[in-house]
C-alpha cells in the first residue's frame, strides 16, 4: 500500500468519514463500522486526494465519459472531470421511467464508453441503479471505480453483471492502516473482519440489465416477522406479526353496497386476510354500532380494519374529521391513510388523535390510477414525512416501491398496493391492475389489496383463498425460501 493511500486513510479517519463503534444500520443490523463519505465535500484537499486515488485505480482503462452515482460521488466525478478534462454525464435520480423521460443529462453519443464512479460499494446495488439508465441511453459501461469496497460481495455481484469493479481502498486495508497507526485496537479490527464475513450480500443475475429488470431484491427483503421487531407503532407491529403467523399478505377491499353486505363479506373472507379495507362513506345503512360489529368479526378471524379515508386537509381539520362526524373513524379503524398534498401537518393533526388509540397511518406515496400525480419527488416527499413520524406512520400505499431511488427509511414500513388482479389490465375508469406475483415479487410490496377480483367473483371465499396463496407464494419466493 502506497504512502499516499495511507495518508488518505488517515485523512478520511480525521474527517470522520470512517468511524468505529456500534452503529445501527437502516436494515436494523448493528455494524462496528460506519462509513459516510458525504462529509468529504467540506474538505477540498481531501476531495482532491480522493479523486486522485480513484483516477490512479483506473489508470489503464479507456473510456470516453464519466458518470458519478448520485449523490456522494457527484462532486468526486466533477473533480476528476475538471482535473483531467474528461466529459461527464449526470444521472437524474428522480426519473424512474427511463423510456420517456431524460434520465441522463449531458452531451453524449450512443455507443460511447462510460466509466461509473462511486464512493462506497457494499452489494453494488446502487451502482446497478446508475448503470441501468446509462445502458438504456445507449452508453456502454464495463468498469466501475469506487473509493471504498466494503468487501461484502460487491465485486462478485458486479462481475455477474459483466462489470469490473476497481477499488482504490478496501475495508480491510483501511483497518490495517488504522491499526498500524494505533488508531484502532486489534479487537475492533477483528470485529470488523467478523462483520464483513457475516454480512455478505448477493444480487440475482440478470440476463440483460434493463431498468425494468432492476429487481427489488437489490434491497434485501426482511421477513414480516423481522420487520415487526423493528416497528415503532403498535398497530404496525401487530399487522406484521399477524401476517407472519396467519401466513397471509392479502387485504380485501370490501367495496360492497351496504354495511350489512360488508359485515357478511368480512365473515366470509376473514379467515384468509390480514386486513379488511373499507370505504365507510359508501354504505347507506351505516349505523353508530357499525364499528363494534366489524370489530367483532375482525377479532373472530384475526384481521385489522383499514378505513381508506384518504384524508387530505390541513392538520387541524383532519384532526376533527378523524374522530368526529357520524363515522368516528378513530374509534374503530386500526389503520387509516392520508395524502401528503397539504404537507407534514396532516400527519401531526391525525397523530394527535390516532396515537392515544394506538392507531397507525399509511401515507399515499403512489396511486394505482393512470395519470396519477403521486410520483417522483412527491413519492420521495411522502417517504421523508414518514421517516419523521415512525411512531405513527406504519407505511405507504405504494405501487412500485422497488423503483424508489432511495431506501424508504425505516425497514419496518409496510407497503400496501391496490390495483391487483390475477390478470394485468384495467377497469375502463383509470384503474390499472398488476398481478400478486409482480406486486410482491418484482415491485417489492408487502400487502396486496384486492377488491373486485374477490368481491365480484362467483365465490368470494374461494377467490380470496387463491389470491392469498398467490400473494404468499410471491412473498416466500422473494425471501428466497
Ligand atoms: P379494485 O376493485 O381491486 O380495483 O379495488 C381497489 C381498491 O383500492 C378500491 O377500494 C380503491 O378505492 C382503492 N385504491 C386504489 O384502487 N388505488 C389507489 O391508489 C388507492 C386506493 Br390509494
Amino acid at each position: 500500500m502506497s504512502d499516499s493511500l495511507d495518508h488518505l486513510v488517515l485523512a478520511l479517519h480525521d474527517a470522520e468519514a470512517v468511524k468505529f463503534g456500534n452503529f445501527k444500520l437502516k436494515s436494523g443490523i448493528s455494524s462496528p463500522i460506519y462509513i459516510d463519505l458525504r462529509v468529504i465535500v467540506s474538505y477540498p484537499s481531501l476531495l482532491r486526494d480522493v479523486s486522485a486515488a480513484l483516477w490512479s485505480a483506473v489508470a489503464s482503462i479507456q473510456y470516453d465519459l464519466i458518470c458519478g452515482v448520485p449523490y456522494t460521488a457527484l462532486p468526486i466525478a466533477t473533480c476528476i472531470s475538471l482535473t483531467h478534462n474528461i466529459p461527464m454525464v449526470m444521472r437524474r435520480k428522480e426519473v424512474k421511467d427511463y423510456g420517456t423521460k431524460k434520465a441522463i443529462e449531458g452531451a453524449f453519443k450512443e455507443g460511447q464508453k462510460c466509466l461509473v464512479i462511486e464512493d462506497l460499494v457494499t452489494s453494488g446495488a446502487s451502482v446497478l441503479e446508475t448503470v441501468a439508465p446509462l445502458n438504456a441511453a445507449g452508453l456502454q459501461v464495463s468498469d466501475v471505480v469506487v473509493l471504498i469496497d466494503r468487501e461484502q460481495g460487491g465485486p462478485l455481484n458486479l462481475a455477474q453483471q459483466d462489470l469490473t469493479l476497481h477499488a482504490a481502498l478496501t475495508l480491510s486495508h483501511i483497518v490495517e492502516v488504522l491499526v498500524g497507526h494505533e488508531r484502532l485496537t486489534e479487537d475492533i479490527a477483528a470485529s470488523v473482519k467478523k462483520f464483513i464475513q457475516e454480512n455478505q450480500t448477493s444480487i440475482p443475475v440478470l440476463s440483460t440489465l434493463t431498468p425494468a429488470k432492476v429487481p427489488p431484491s437489490f434491497r434485501k427483503r426482511l421477513s414480516y416477522g423481522e420487520k415487526a421487531t423493528l416497528s415503532q407503532n403498535p398497530t404496525g407491529k401487530k399487522l406484521l406479526e399477524l401476517m407472519e403467523h396467519k401466513k397471509t399478505n392479502l387485504c380485501v377491499a370490501a367495496d360492497v353496497s351496504t354495511a350489512d353486505e360488508l359485515l357478511k363479506l368480512a365473515d366470509v373472507v376473514g379467515p384468509e386476510i390480514c386486513v379488511l379495507k373499507t370505504h365507510v362513506d359508501i354504505y347507506p345503512d351505516f349505523t353508530p354500532d357499525f364499528g363494534a360489529k366489524l370489530r367483532k368479526v375482525a377479532d373472530k378471524h384475526n384481521f385489522l380494519i383499514f378505513e381508506d379515508r384518504k384524508f387530505a386537509d390541513i392538520g387541524n381539520t383532519v384532526n376533527m374529521q378523524y374522530e368526529g362526524g357520524i363515522y368516528k373513524i378513530v374509534d374503530w379503524a386500526d389503520i387509516t391513510n392520508a395524502h401528503i398534498i397539504s404537507g407534514p401537518g396532516i400527519v401531526e393533526g391525525l397523530k394527535l388523535k390516532g396515537l392515544p388509540h394506538n392507531r397507525g397511518l399509511l401515507l399515499l406515496a403512489e396511486m394505482s390510477s393512470s395519470g396519477t400525480f403521486a410520483k417522483g419527488d412527491y413519492t420521495l416527499a411522502a417517504a421523508k414525512i414518514a421517516n419523521e413520524h415512525p411512531d405513527f406512520v406504519i407505511g405507504f400505499i405504494s405501487i412500485n416501491p422497488a423503483s424508489w431511488p432511495e431506501e424508504p427509511g425505516s425497514a419496518a414500513f409496510v407497503h400496501m398496493t391496490p390495483g391487483v388482479q390475477l390478470d394485468v389490465g384495467g377497469d375502463g375508469l383509470g384503474q390499472q391492475y398488476n398481478t400478486p406475483k409482480s406486486v410482491v415479487g418484482e415491485r417489492g410490496s408487502d400487502v396486496i389489496i384486492v377488491g373486485r377480483g374477490i368481491i365480484k367473483a362467483n365465490d368470494p371465499a374461494h377467490a380470496a383463498k387463491i389470491y392469498r396463496a398467490e400473494g404468499w407464494l410471491a412473498y416466500q419466493k422473494s425471501l428466497g425460501s
